[in-house]
């Protein structure tokens, strides 16, 4: 039952969006160390001296992201609001069919004093979305990262009904606008490489420590389901490729279907670095679907790292891989280019896979020129003038050679 339910949900959405669109007119600490728990061995970086890359040729006449895997998968892009005006702005505007707004919907922006809700930074990407035609993801209800200290005061079912205040306040906000949201994003365990040490599948945050167990993830659900029963709900998590991380995922999952907890997908960051195996990728969608028939997946927020970091980097900013400046060598980019290739083969074969983000427009936009340490990063599609790289060909043109 659930499978079509939430399936046909999406579906009857985003036509009756489309819809809408004409009605309404106008309209490091990030990452939690994205990658950091994964703590990948470190790897060498590439002693090939930095070329200028060989200038891309223009895509085929037409053809855009969107267009492109318009039979597969939306194609998103997280935008801020200092980007809408801006040259991001300009190409997220004719390549991509969703925008997330990359914080402005995270609670350290609405209401970072209890009681206040400011939606003015919120609605202005979201309407700028909305205006183009865009579908809206949601995100995000809950994270540990952006959740005021105030949040947290008290006992837990106090902090249960300030969340559900604060839940049903925002998805009433943007009922008309909003129908996918990441209700939790990153609750999973993050404790790969130790065992999980009695902590289990949730990972140990400041709200698990302050309601003293999982259910505050229940009581997030249930009350974006309340507040918009149409809308469909995700849990997002990043590292959903290590198959340790993936097992806690899944157990949460299973518990939350278990309680009758209205979940209807799961978003995977896919925060990739150089080493990240596309077949681990593919396991974690494979898993899902094996497991959950009918729950959508999208991919959230899909990055190439060029860098391979230690632990150390993500913790202590030591033993980072030096910076490839601005112009990374031509083998990177080739390689990269291979890895979207390998990844967006494996999701368009998927048909759970409803919508595909990439975490920013142009690389200078990407959190990944700070995070874990300051450096020049080149991991999204579009290099940092706006035109497309190597991996943007490889990905839209089956006949472009890497
Ligand atoms: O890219 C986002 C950055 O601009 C924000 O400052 C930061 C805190 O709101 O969040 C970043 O996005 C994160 C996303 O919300 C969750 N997964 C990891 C992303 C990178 O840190």
């Amino acid at each position: 039952m659930m499978q079509f339910t939430a399936r046909d949900r999406l579906k009857f959405l985003t036509g009756a969006a489309a819809l809408g669109l004409g009605a309404c007119g106008g309209g490091g600490g990030g990452g939690g160390g994205g990658s950091s728990a994964s703590a990948p061995a470190p790897v060498a970086v590439t002693p090939t001296p930095p070329v200028t890359p060989p200038p891309v040729t223009p895509a085929p006449a037409g053809t855009t992201l969107q267009s492109a895997f318009n039979a597969n998968f939306k194609m998103g892009t997280a935008l801020n609001g200092q980007q809408i005006a801006g040259p991001s702005g300009d190409i997220a505007r004719d390549e991509f069919n969703s925008i997330t707004p990359e914080y402005e919907l995270k609670a350290n922006n609405i209401a970072p004093t209890q009681g206040v809700f400011n939606f003015d930074q919120a609605d202005r990407v979201v309407d700028w979305a909305i205006a183009n035609g865009k579908e809206v993801r949601g995100h995000a209800l809950l994270w540990h990262e952006a959740t005021p200290d105030y949040f947290l005061q008290g006992t837990p079912a106090q902090i249960r009904t300030r969340l559900e205040t604060y839940i049903t306040t925002v998805v009433d906000h943007f009922k008309d606008r909003i129908k996918i949201w990441d209700v939790v994003n990153e609750v999973v365990s993050v404790d790969i490489y130790n065992g999980n040490n009695g902590v289990g599948p949730d990972r140990d945050t400041a709200w698990l420590q302050a309601v003293g167990s999982g259910d505050y993830i229940d009581w997030a659900f249930r009350a974006a389901r309340a507040a918009d029963p149409d809308a469909v709900l995700f849990l997002n998590d990043y590292n959903t490729e290590n198959p340790i991380k993936r097992a806690w995922l899944i157990e949460i999952v299973q518990r939350l279907l278990d309680r009758g907890v209205p979940i209807d997908g799961v978003g995977h960051q896919f925060h990739f670095q150089p080493d990240t195996e596309i077949s681990a990728a593919a396991g974690a969608i494979d898993a899902v679907d094996g497991l959950f028939a009918g729950l959508i997946q999208h991919v959230t927020e899909l990055d190439m790292n060029m860098y391979s970091d230690p632990g150390t980097c993500w913790e202590s900013e030591t033993g980072c891989a030096a910076d490839l400046g601005a112009n990374p060598p031509a083998a990177n980019l080739a390689a990269q280019a291979q890895m979207a290739r390998d990844l967006f083969d494996v999701l368009k074969a998927r048909s759970s896979v409803e919508s595909v983000s990439v975490w920013g427009v142009r690389d200078g936009d990407s959190w990944l020129n700070f995070s874990p340490t300051e450096r020049f990063n080149h991991p999204l599609l579009f290099d940092r003038s706006g035109n497309p790289k190597p991996a943007y060909r490889a990905i839209t043109d089956p006949d472009y050679e890497i």
